[in-house]
């Protein structure tokens, strides 16, 4: 696999190609614009507007048809689809359960929180989100370790940007983040059996290098708007050469550490999901084979695409902080 890091001045609008698919990086927010009509609502639904003012790019140009044959033609997985079938047990755990448990969720005011071993601890409000840094349109491909997977135009900016502002400490050497805890808006947290026995609130973690590398993205809109409840507004992490429940959402917390932290399905299942759960089609899960996956495009049930998993879901440039590591021990 050859993956290139693309400069911004290299990339051409339409290419949709795996070079190109998490790596779009035109600079595309009016900041000012969207933060004016974003302080009139309350629920995130309500909110989901435009973060693209007059330059939203056409999507459509970019839906090239996907062809099961030839993994470097990608096509975005449908809006409809990113947004119906999720992962967010806070609001239950079948697929439409956060659609249609989330739609209420209060997301102003927020409050997120950086700190721990850092020299700077940082606050930031739900305005401030969309302020942090730049943001930016990526396409990352999403591998959940279910064994689906999809294509998603992410807006967001590296997280890498909030940490160096919040200045690591150098005992600094891990990366804990958690979700809101609050029972009454996520009903699965105090109801183990609509919130699948979890222990809330949800947390995650990665190593500093991992956090630091700039594929590691935190997320406040997907497909030009800010983010539906249901994936995880108002921010979100996306980690794309890792399973998808490293990408934990509706973040409040994000704290450096000396230690690896508890994550939340390790804690669940150590057995079955690692602290690193890099997408490996070489590691099985216990229970079911994780050398392909099925790519959700547009189509009914019998549509969808059958397609090999690749290593590190594809994004070859993260081999090197995993050089020397056993990858099938550290699953
Ligand atoms: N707080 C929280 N974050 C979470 C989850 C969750 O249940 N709770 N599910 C994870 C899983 S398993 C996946 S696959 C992705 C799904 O993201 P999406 O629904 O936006 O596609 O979110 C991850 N983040
Ligand atoms: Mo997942």
């Amino acid at each position: 696999m050859r993956i290139k890091l693309t400069q911004p001045s290299e990339l051409k609008e339409s290419q949709v190609t795996d070079e190109a698919i998490y790596r779009d990086r035109r600079r595309l927010l009016k900041q000012m614009g969207f933060m004016g009509a974003g302080a009139l609502l309350a629920s995130a639904q309500a909110r989901a507007i435009n973060l693209f003012g007059e330059d939203k790019p056409d999507f459509q140009t970019r839906s090239l048809e996907y062809q099961a044959a030839n993994q470097t033609e990608q096509v975005l997985t449908p809006e409809t689809k990113v947004i119906s079938h999720n992962n967010f047990y806070e609001f239950g755990t079948d697929k439409t359960d956060p659609r249609d448990n989330a739609q209420d969720f209060q997301v102003q005011p927020w409050k997120l929180r950086i700190d721990g071993l850092v020299e700077q601890p940082i606050n930031l409000d739900y305005d401030d989100l969309f302020k942090a840094a730049p943001l930016e349109e990526r396409i990352y491909r999403l591998r959940c370790v279910e064994a689906w997977s999809m294509v998603i135009p992410w807006v967001g900016f590296e997280l890498a940007t909030l940490l160096k502002k919040a200045k690591p400490l150098s005992s600094a050497r891990y990366v804990a983040f958690e979700t809101l805890y609050d029972p009454k808006q996520m009903p699965g947290q105090n109801n183990p059996f609509m919130g699948g026995g979890i222990d809330y609130p949800y947390v995650e973690g990665l190593r500093l290098d991992e956090a630091m590398h700039p594929l590691t993205i935190l997320s406040v809109g997907l497909y030009g708007k800010t983010l539906p409840p249901q994936n995880g507004a108002p921010i979100r992490l996306v980690v794309p050469w890792k399973y998808g429940f490293k990408s934990i959402k509706s973040i409040v917390r994000i704290r450096l550490t000396d230690k690896q932290p508890p994550t939340t399905w390790n804690q669940l299942a150590a057995n079955e999901y690692g602290f690193y759960a890099n997408v490996n089609p070489n590691v099985d899960h216990p229970r079911w084979s994780q050398a392909r996956e099925r790519r959700i495009t547009k189509g009914g049930l019998f549509a969808d695409n059958r397609i090999d998993t690749q290593l590190f879901n594809g994004y070859d440039e993260v081999a090197p902080l995993y050089s020397g590591m056993d990858l099938k021990r550290h699953y």
